[in-house]
């Protein structure tokens, strides 16, 4: 065995991969050897591994295409329609993984919730969720409302054979942040300010968030998903006291329910260079590192047994090809700092990104 061998341990065991269908891609498809699971825990396998966040999306013309006449969270709750907008960046790009097409506020509209997602806006709740009596009418989710998502995920695994699909859900923060909120926010005043004004509201929330974002997280995986994301989109606007004492124990509670299937687990946020350490013991076995903070320096802050997923800056897409190629160089080199490296962009593909660009850049990779 190689360098993989302490978090290879702990991580893909036959005792927790039993609690996985006996078709589940991890144990029958083939994905538990992908240069992806390798490396996610701990391997450097021939290749570096690459796939990147908003990889499906409106960069790709097909994406647009197929969506025409769909709104968002229709697209996402059909699951002929998800699994294929999941599959094209696979077939265009070649990248090592497919991210599942859905949202973050997918289970909130599962829920029942005044929930829609605004074309150049993002989320937009019919009302916000701030007091303890709005929150305490949240409802509790059945597990069957998640079919929708199991059904879309095993139409993608059926098609994606040994190349691994990644699960993802919202944290609790970065969700909830939308709900205290009513919206998209630039300071997130409304969830910061809530966790001082009413504590106990803040914990209530959070709580509910955690656990859906859970099932949400669980749906995915039982039906063919072989790693997750957790996405702490809003975190960096948080100091650390203030992520430690009401964030920290949540977004473990969202990990927490999917670690005994063993599969990887990759915590990311963005602006998150001074927490990377807190989310790191929050959980997770793979951490997702923007663009702001080099990966060597991000590896001193987490540990250097812990792989690290990231983080070309996206600004450089656009760049010119040579300035784009210089800074992957630099990013591959300082990835090799870790324990193991999955390439990634530091926040997802911009839209007006020119996906020749994407492609030309994942054969450069895979030569690196
Ligand atoms: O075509 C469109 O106009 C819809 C744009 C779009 C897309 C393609 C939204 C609206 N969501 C998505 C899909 C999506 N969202 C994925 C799919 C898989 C992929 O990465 O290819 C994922 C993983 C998400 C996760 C998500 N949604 C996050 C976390 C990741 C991130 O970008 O930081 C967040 C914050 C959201 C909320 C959201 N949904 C959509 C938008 C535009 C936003 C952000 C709005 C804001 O700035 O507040």
């Amino acid at each position: 065995m190689t360098t993989s061998s302490s978090s290879r341990r702990a991580l893909l065991t036959d005792a927790q991969l039993s609690r996985l269908a006996p078709t589940h891609p991890l144990r029958a498809g083939g994905t538990d050897d992908s240069p992806l699971i390798r490396a996610m825990v701990g391997d450097r396998p021939e290749h570096p591994p690459v796939w990147f966040m908003r990889q499906a999306g409106r960069s790709l013309p097909e994406y647009r295409q197929a969506r025409e006449g769909t709104n968002m969270l229709e697209s996402c709750l059909t699951p002929s329609l998800a699994a294929e907008i999941t599959l094209q960046p696979v077939r265009r790009h070649g990248v090592d993984a497919a991210i599942f097409f859905s949202d973050i506020v997918v289970p909130l509209k599962i829920a029942g919730l005044d929930v829609d997602i605004v074309p150049g806006r993002g989320p937009v709740m019919g009302s916000p969720y701030r007091t303890m009596r709005e929150i305490e009418a949240l409802p509790e989710i059945p597990d069957a409302a998640f079919d929708p998502i199991r059904e879309a995920v095993s139409l993608t695994v059926d098609q994606l054979g040994s190349t691994p699909l990644i699960g993802f859900a919202g944290a609790p923060f970065t969700v909830a942040a939308y709900m205290a909120e009513g919206g998209s926010s630039r300071d997130h005043l409304g969830p910061r300010t809530m966790m001082h004004r009413d504590p106990e509201a803040w914990e209530a929330l959070a709580t509910w968030v955690a656990r859906v974002s859970g099932q949400f997280l669980a749906a995915q995986v039982e039906a063919g998903a072989s790693a997750v994301q957790l996405f702490d989109s809003w975190a960096g606007s948080l100091p650390e006291r203030d992520y430690r004492a009401h964030v920290l124990a949540h977004s473990a509670a969202a990990l927490g329910a999917v670690e005994k299937y063993g599969i990887p687990r990759v915590h990311f946020g963005t602006g998150t260079g001074e927490l990377l350490g807190a989310m790191k013991e929050a959980g997770g076995d793979v951490v997702g590192v923007d663009y702001r903070v080099d990966l060597d320096e991000a590896s001193r802050r987490v540990g250097p047994e812990t792989p690290l997923q990231g983080n070309i800056d996206p600004a450089m897409l656009d760049a010119g090809w040579e300035v784009l190629q210089k800074h992957t160089t630099d990013v591959l080199s300082k990835g090799r700092a870790a324990a193991a490296h999955i390439v990634n962009l530091g926040h997802g593909v911009p839209p007006s990104t020119d996906p020749t660009v994407l492609t030309r850049l994942v054969e450069f990779i895979h030569e690196s």
